[in-house]
């Protein structure tokens, strides 16, 4: 593969997803989440994916008060959408990845084919669009851990890829799970993106939650998964026992950069910790956010952006949409869409000079994601 520059100073969005067709027909033949349902009362089939999302299903089945879920546009498996979607807002290149939950649900005899085969419609998603798509694979988690090494080195093998997402969970037991160890030295110096899907129990959110929306399971359990799930991968060593693993976290880090300092105080103040030797010769969480974490830009407000650069560095922190979700409700979904301008504003306010800013809207991603590495010169919008 030879190197090329890529001209100007591009937009590039790190967080953004797809289900392929192949995907939503899983989710269509299915009547647990994550499902495709169609009601009486909506146009459109229903996306019906977060656990938060059962118990709205549970009282109301046929969905006679409220539709539960969103949407399913085409914008979550059409690939013109997604590039009519980055014309609209600028965005040079994109790295395109599944969205939760992944493989997490399949059975583990099928999950690796499955995997594989998802995995090469993304490959081919991204050659019809040479230098403005690249992708991050998903794994099949459930699945033996053959199959998993296997799939990982598939995906390797695929032009575009540049890593892989996964949730939170693990091989079911979380991140800092023994057995997810071989599997992340496995994927050696190949970014990790950490995306959130379980958020926290049900409960946490009071018995008026349905009244609520989504708002408290996406505001809230979300980034507390993904803080809860790096705070234990810490906590059990996986950074060092994994010193080239390289973990992208979703939505800044969850509430990481805000809670860091926290979670330090936390351990030099804890005796267990220093009964077993564990607080000598240790990297802080400082230490790992600045050698081991990148975040993302999908925060939409300066303050946010402000700490997540503070804690992670202004050359670790890369822009993204999370585009299909957070559509515009009232406006038309082709125009521009509120939750990216939201975004790209907040960078633009948060940093003090326009090298940062174009650092965070694309010029980290093509350093650290390796973008200009494609067979071709990459013309930037
Ligand atoms: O709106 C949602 O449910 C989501 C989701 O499931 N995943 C995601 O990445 N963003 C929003």
């Amino acid at each position: 593969m030879m190197s090329s520059r890529i001209a100007g100073d591009p937009i590039v969005d790190v967080h953004t997803h797809m289900y392929p067709p192949s995907y939503v027909k899983i989710m269509e033949d299915r009547n647990e989440i994550p499902m495709v349902r169609r009601f009486p009362g909506s146009q459109d089939p229903r996306l019906i994916l977060l656990p938060s999302e059962v118990e709205s299903m549970k009282s109301d089945p046929e969905g006679k008060s409220k539709v539960p879920g969103r949407p399913l546009t085409k914008h979550y498996a059409s690939l013109d959408q997604k590039i009519h979607f980055m014309d609209t807002h600028k965005i040079a290149i994109s790295v395109i990845s599944l969205a939760n939950p992944w493989f997490d649900f399949l059975d583990p005899a099928e999950a690796g084919p499955i995997a594989d085969s998802v995995n090469d419609e993304f490959s081919k998603m991204c050659t019809k669009y040479p230098g403005r798509l690249f992708f991050f694979a998903a794994l099949p988690l459930c699945a033996s851990a053959e199959m998993i090494r296997n799939s990982i080195d598939h995906a390797l093998s695929l032009p575009y890829c540049r890593g892989f997402i996964m949730g939170t969970s693990g091989k079911g037991k979380g991140m800092d799970d023994p057995e997810m160890v071989p599997i992340l030295q496995h994927i050696k110096e190949n970014m990790v993106f950490l995306h959130p899907h379980y958020g926290l129990p049900n409960e946490v959110y009071g018995p008026r939650a349905e009244e609520y929306g989504h708002v408290l399971p996406l505001a809230l359990g979300f980034p507390m998964e993904t803080t809860i799930c790096v705070a234990r991968m810490y906590l059990s060593g996986v950074f060092d026992k994994c010193p080239s693993l390289r973990l992208l976290l979703a939505h800044s880090g969850g509430t990481l950069p805000f809670l860091a300092g926290r979670i330090e105080s936390c351990i030099v103040h804890d005796g267990h910790l220093l009964k077993e030797g564990r607080l000598k010769n240790r990297r802080t969480i400082w230490d790992v956010l600045n050698q081991q974490i990148y975040l993302d830009a999908v925060i939409y407000s300066d303050v946010g952006l402000r700490a997540a650069v503070l804690a992670g560095g202004v050359d670790r922190v890369m822009f993204g949409t999370d585009h299909p979700f957070f559509p515009p409700l009232e406006t038309d979904e082709q125009g521009e869409w509120e939750s990216v301008t939201l975004n790209v504003t907040s960078v633009n306010y948060a940093l003090p000079n326009q090298q940062q800013v174009k650092q965070v809207l694309g010029g980290n991603a093509v350093n650290i994601l390796k973008l200009e590495r494609i067979g071709k010169e990459i013309v930037a919008a």
